[in-house]
């Protein structure tokens, strides 16, 4: 199987890429984000629950997503791999992550890394805005929280798969072509 993370801050493309990613590989997609405004349309108490936490910009809590991951990784066993696409968001994200995907006998093959600044990443999430309706992307102080809150408490998970040599920077500035062209190459070099 090949299981990859997708990682980076708000804005930096993970959703955009990851649609590339799954055509090329035939991959199974979790984003976090998507599952949870699924829920927050469907009105589900997940939805509620999740709601109150993504207009300010701050992450939901760990259990909630952590229990939503494990049941779409059982729903897809027979996969050809994942990506997952803004999971894990905070170390007890990964060591949960880690701990779930070995008692079913798979593992994470490498985790992507986009790096963007954080000019870029504000004009991106405000155009976004334009069109998206998401309230998390309309007003640049929820924005400014978001990444805030990545640099606390995302950035930290970087290093835990870099402690394991899973860890691949990539530039994720310019065409989204020549982005996607630099996380293929990087995927290539996976066992
Ligand atoms: P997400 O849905 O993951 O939102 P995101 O990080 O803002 O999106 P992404 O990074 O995928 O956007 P993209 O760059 O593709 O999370 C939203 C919220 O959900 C979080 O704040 C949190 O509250 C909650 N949440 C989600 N997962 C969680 C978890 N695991 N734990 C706890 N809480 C969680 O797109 C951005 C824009 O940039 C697009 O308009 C795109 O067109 C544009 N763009 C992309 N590439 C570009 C390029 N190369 N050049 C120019 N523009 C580009």
């Amino acid at each position: 199987m090949l299981n990859l993370v997708l990682f980076g801050p708000p804005g930096s493309g993970k959703g955009t890429q990851s649609e590339k990613l799954i055509t090329k590989y035939q991959l199974v997609h979790f984003s976090t984000g998507d599952i949870l405004r699924g829920e927050i349309n469907a009105g589900s108490q997940l939805g509620k629950e999740a709601k109150s936490f993504m207009e300010k910009g701050e992450l939901v809590p760990d259990s909630v997503v952590i229990g939503m991951i494990a049941q779409k990784v059982d729903q897809n066993l027979n996969a050809k791999g994942f990506i997952f696409d803004g999971f894990p968001r905070t170390v007890a994200q990964a060591e949960a992550l880690d701990k779930m995907l070995k008692e079913r006998s798979i593992g994470i093959s490498g985790m992507l890394s986009l790096e963007v600044a954080h000019d870029e990443l504000v004009k991106r999430l405000l155009n976004r805005g334009l069109s998206s309706g998401r309230a998390d992307d309309k007003d640049e102080n929820v924005i400014e929280n978001r990444i805030k809150v990545y640099n606390k408490e995302t950035a930290p998970v970087a290093d835990f798969y870099n402690k394991q040599n899973k860890f691949h920077g990539i530039k994720g500035v310019g065409e989204i072509d020549e982005i996607f062209n630099r996380l293929v190459s990087a995927i290539d070099t996976l066992a």
